[in-house]
């Protein structure tokens, strides 16, 4: 990191013209006191922790327990998503339909110029050139970030491939995604998340969480990159990517898309029961969050991680629920709202709720308020998250930076739901498939701001991140079908269904072992399945419980289907199609009047 002052250019780390009269402009604008150009190096990131220290924007963790980790705290009006203030602009609404806020591209350019006026006045600019997607692979794209927040450069050097290697792919092209970010004032009222899908550029302003601020991720790698993948034949989805090798060796590949805060990354680490591990089986971690994926020239899906960290849920994360995600965050990792606890030694360790660890008896909750245990609130935000390189993960697959990715065997759905949706099924084909990804509810949670709890459709678990119309992409859904010879199997699972006590049916992370080894032999065509409305479905003896503590009254339990709730499942899918009207593909139409007849 170029930490010497430097106004604008003289440092530039690269000569190409576009990026450096994109940059001139947004100085101009935003009027930053200095320009610091980012390399993504370990000792850069280091000196932005130490800086970051001095300015209160970091606090340093106890070292010996948390090494090279470092605590954040964004403002409390700043802790989730803000899908209200998530635009996509263009000059006409058609282009991003009924189920994305819409802006005239420019009349957000106009507003938001207003806000970026001066909004970096006293502070510096960080450049941040990256790339999404392993090196040298044919979907790897490069983005420039700007941001006037030092959190932001240090995560966008976890979470991304970023530096050097960035300039270079770009060399004086013109490809890259224009990504400028600004605190401002971190008011909810001067908050705007906007997407100008294209002009490949992103404007950000006046939040500092994850989603809103790390551009690379969900705006760059979902919003910008679905509306690219359907211009350029290839999908960008909301999915985590995990191998599934066998004990004689075999390896499958897993893509799984789940709604925010409904267990990507649980899975995506998941450590099968000991019976499972005995015998041979390992999981291994592709990605936790995002997958681009392409047909390659034989017909075969193909899927990579566009990025290169986790930021993960923390509250409920424990050598229990998730002993990989705890070797991952053991180092090297930013903590951001999760609870300070001051040490006598006067340096601060962390608590969540849910840990390894009882509460403490006193703590700094995520608000920066005094916390005890019986304190009528939490330590820790609910969507309090960390920040961890891949390279942590002690089952990251050997091929998670192959630029040729991983062959895809089988595409999983579920979402959070209590009631109705059994524990897995699976679909009678692509089309089908497609159909029960669209139909996908998910009760709502904290990765987003608003109401809690409440069932939405959240069609491929991608609602707040299809950069483009739902219609075009439901029909580009059906046309990756043609580029495929043999298409991935699709399933719908629920981990989530509660019994009339309120408890889980089925105890979930490692024992998902269990369902997903049913997924993988049904779609290597090894396992048995019967017909049911919902589609194929395995027989409560076709799912292992040696082992598991539930009977197979238990598994037809949270596999059975009432016909009444059902039917309310479908009235409530009902609303997506009044909500797409005429648009919506004819498909889907037919799936619908095919599941009616099914009942
Ligand atoms: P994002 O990062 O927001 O996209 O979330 P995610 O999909 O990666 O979700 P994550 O794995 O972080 O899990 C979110 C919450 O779901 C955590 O509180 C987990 O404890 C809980 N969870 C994950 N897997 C399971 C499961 O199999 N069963 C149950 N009951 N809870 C789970
Ligand atoms: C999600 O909300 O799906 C996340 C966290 O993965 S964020 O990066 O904020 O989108
Ligand atoms: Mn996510």
């Amino acid at each position: 990191m170029a930490i010497a002052l430097n106004s604008g250019l003289s440092e530039a780390a690269t000569s190409n013209p576009h990026v450096l009269a994109w940059i001139r402009e947004c100085i101009d604008l935003c009027q930053p006191d200095k320009v610091v150009w980012c390399n993504g190096s370990k000792e850069e990131r280091q000196a932005m922790f130490e800086q970051g220290c001095t300015q209160g924007v970091f606090i340093r963790l106890n070292q010996q327990k948390w090494p090279g980790c470092y605590y954040h705290r964004s403002n409390s009006n700043d802790v989730a998503r803000t899908e209200h203030l998530t635009f996509i602009c263009t000059p006409n609404q058609d282009l991003v339909g009924v189920t994305n806020n819409w802006m005239n591209d420019k009349a957000a350019y106009a507003k938001l110029r207003e806000l970026y006026r001066g909004s970096m006045k006293g502070r510096t600019m960080y450049v941040l050139p990256f790339i999404m997607g392993p090196l040298g692979s044919p979907l790897a794209k490069v983005g420039i970030e700007l941001t006037d927040s030092l959190y932001v450069a240090a995560s966008m050097s976890i979470m991304t491939r970023m530096g050097d290697v960035a300039w270079k792919q770009l060399g004086q092209g013109d490809e890259f995604t224009r990504c400028l970010h600004s605190l401002g004032d971190v008011n909810p009222d001067r908050r705007y998340i906007c997407h100008f899908p294209l002009d490949n550029t992103i404007w950000s302003f006046g939040s500092g969480y994850g989603g809103n601020a790390l551009l690379g991720k969900k705006c760059l790698a979902l919003r910008i990159a679905s509306f690219l993948g359907r211009q350029q034949g290839w999908m960008a989805e909301h999915m985590l990517l995990m191998g599934v090798q066998a004990p004689d060796g075999e390896k499958s590949y897993v893509a799984a898309a789940f709604p925010s805060a409904c267990g990507k990354t649980n899975f995506a680490m998941l450590i099968p029961p000991e019976k499972y591990l005995k015998q041979g089986w390992k999981i291994t971690t592709i990605g936790d969050d995002i997958a681009w994926m392409w047909a390659d020239e034989k017909g075969q899906l193909r899927a990579i991680n566009p990025e290169a960290g986790y930021f993960g849920v923390v509250p409920g994360t424990n050598m229990r629920s998730n002993p990989n995600a705890m070797k991952s965050i053991a180092k090297d990792t930013i903590f951001t709202n999760v609870a300070l606890v001051p040490l006598e030694d006067g340096t601060y360790d962390i608590w969540w709720e849910d840990s390894d660890w009882p509460a403490p008896a006193k703590a700094i909750d995520w608000q920066g308020k005094e916390w005890k245990p019986g304190s009528n609130s939490k330590a820790a935000h609910p969507n309090s998250r960390f920040t961890a390189p891949m390279v942590n993960n002690p089952v990251l697959d050997p091929l998670a930076n192959d630029p040729a990715g991983v062959p895809i065997t089988a595409i999983i759905f579920g979402g959070r739901r209590s009631k109705t949706i059994p524990l897995v099924s699976q679909a009678f084909n692509w089309i089908h498939g497609v159909f029960m990804g669209a139909m996908l509810g998910s009760e709502t949670t904290a990765a987003a701001t608003g109401q809690v709890g409440v069932v939405r459709r959240d069609p491929m678990a991608m609602l707040p991140f299809i950069g483009y119309n739902i219609r075009d992409y439901l029909v580009h859904w059906f046309k990756m079908r043609k580029k495929m010879v043999d298409p991935p199997r699709i399933f719908t699972v629920n981990w989530f269904r509660k019994n009339d006590q309120g408890q889980f049916m089925w105890p979930g992370f490692g024992e998902n072992m269990r369902v997903l080894k049913w997924i993988i032999d049904r779609s290597l065509g090894r396992a048995y399945a019967m017909e049911t409305p919902l589609g194929w479905m395995p027989r409560p003896q076709d799912i292992d419980i040696e082992g598991l503590g539930m009977s197979e009254k238990d598994i037809a339990e949270a596999q059975s289907i009432n016909l009444d709730d059902l039917k309310a499942e479908i009235m409530s899918q009902e609303e997506l199609f009044l909500k797409m009207a005429g648009d919506m593909p004819k498909e889907m139409i037919f799936q619908r009047e095919l599941l009616v007849s099914r009942m």
